[in-house]
């Protein structure tokens, strides 16, 4: 071999082990190996960048994401690369909707639906009845006193048929009522009393109302009943106990929203299995409505005059986070059958609801006033770049 063969030879073969390398390096960091931390970077070179996650899941079920009308200029682009089913974040709950009783706000929940058809994107509707962001006007008499049961039942039915009707056809789902169960440990508190629903009828007859209302409107949408920390065995027990009577008093509810507002830390696999079984042991189809997961595991503790710490974004709870999504996926997965679509609640951490609650998630105390810490609790970045918890959730 002269040394022009003997150069060209040691080139080709350099190219070779170089390629070989590459190739290694990128099996090395397939999104497969990202459920522990590792360096790989969160736009991993080999993925199909023209799939988003409605593709990944096309056989399983919707991947939604709360907007709202500026989110739906602003993060346009991702959200019809990734997402196949959109809920208004704020735009359809009554007291926007619907801020007096002759007066109607359509033009961002219009926006928002104009949009999804667009994009051929399915909508949620969120959400119908309250205790909060409602309509306080609902509330009061023509004598200003407390409006009567028949009248807060007029209104509501108005509502609901106005809204409802407005955009029959385009929703796939409507959350018609949302929260109505008592959220602390005490099993003989069913229903959530501090609520202007409870206060007006001392019964859940508004509950049963606001299902038939919505079915009249809209007959082929499916109604859902939406609630948050749905996993914990008390509030699972009130839940299912009141889904037992609207099943027993024929009131037409097709499926349960859980909110999914979670931690890096809690529920465990077994209390979101078992609330599951419960739902669908009567014939009723689920949602994961508001899904996040936020990386603190309790409220940071304010002390008056002091800045919070803010540990950030540590590759401790990254860790955590990235296992406790694929885990939770992984149910959803076995589960799909009676799973619908999981709805991530906002965009990317950019912004999330619950960067201003000071590290609590729902039902938290809410600090006031608001104590800014981040909570990351999203499968997309600061940058809107998918995170490693996105490929793991994606593969596996
Ligand atoms: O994300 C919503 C936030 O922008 C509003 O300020 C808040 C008002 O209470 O409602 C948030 O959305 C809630 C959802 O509609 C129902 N489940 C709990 C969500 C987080 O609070």
């Amino acid at each position: 071999m002269n040394r022009y063969l003997t150069n060209n030879w040691v080139n080709k073969s350099l190219l070779l082990a170089t390629a070989i390398a590459t190739v290694l390096s990128f099996t090395q960091c397939t999104p497969k190996q990202t459920a522990t931390v590792s360096s790989v970077p969160n736009t991993t070179p080999q993925a199909d960048q023209s799939k988003g996650l409605k593709d990944y899941f096309k056989d399983d079920f919707y991947m939604g994401v709360a907007v709202s009308s500026r989110s739906i200029r602003t993060d346009s682009a991702l959200i019809i690369k990734e997402f196949n089913s959109v809920t208004a974040e704020n735009d359809m709950k009554v007291g926007v909707i619907h801020p007096a009783e002759n007066r109607y706000n359509w033009k961002n929940a219009d926006d928002i639906v104009a949009f999804a058809e667009r994009h051929h994107i399915h909508i949620r509707g969120h959400n119908l009845l309250w205790h909060k962001q409602g309509a306080d006007w609902m509330f009061v008499g023509p004598d200003g006193k407390p409006a009567s049961k028949e009248l807060v039942l007029q209104r509501l039915r108005d509502h609901i048929h106005t809204v409802v009707g407005r955009y029959k056809g385009k929703m796939y789902v409507w959350d018609v009522v949302n929260e109505a169960i008592d959220d602390s440990q005490d099993p003989n508190v069913m229903y959530r009393e501090n609520s202007p629903w409870w206060t007006t009828f001392k019964s859940p007859e508004f509950i049963e109302a606001a299902f038939r209302y919505a079915h009249e409107a809209d007959p082929n949408a499916k109604l859902y009943y939406n609630e948050f920390n749905s996993e914990r065995p008390v509030k699972r027990e009130k839940i299912f106990a009141l889904l037992k009577k609207l099943k027993a008093d024929h009131v037409p509810i097709d499926g349960v929203g859980f909110q999914a507002h979670w931690t890096i830390g809690r529920p465990d696999a077994d209390q979101i299995r078992k609330a599951l079984d419960e739902v669908i042991s009567l014939g009723l189809d689920v949602q994961f409505t508001e899904l996040d997961m936020t990386v603190h595991e309790n409220p940071v503790e304010v002390v008056p005059g002091k800045t919070p710490v803010d540990p950030g974004f540590t590759p401790d709870v990254e860790a955590k986070q990235i296992a406790r999504y694929k885990m939770v996926f992984d149910i959803f997965r076995q589960y799909k059958k009676h799973i619908k679509a999981v709805t991530f609640w906002n965009v990317s951490d950019r912004g999330s609801w619950l960067d201003s609650r000071g590290g609590g998630s729902a039902g938290d105390p809410i600090p006031n006033p608001p104590v800014f810490i981040k909570a990351y609790p999203l499968l997309f970045d600061i940058n809107n770049q998918r995170k490693k918890a996105y490929w793991a959730v994606v593969n596996n």
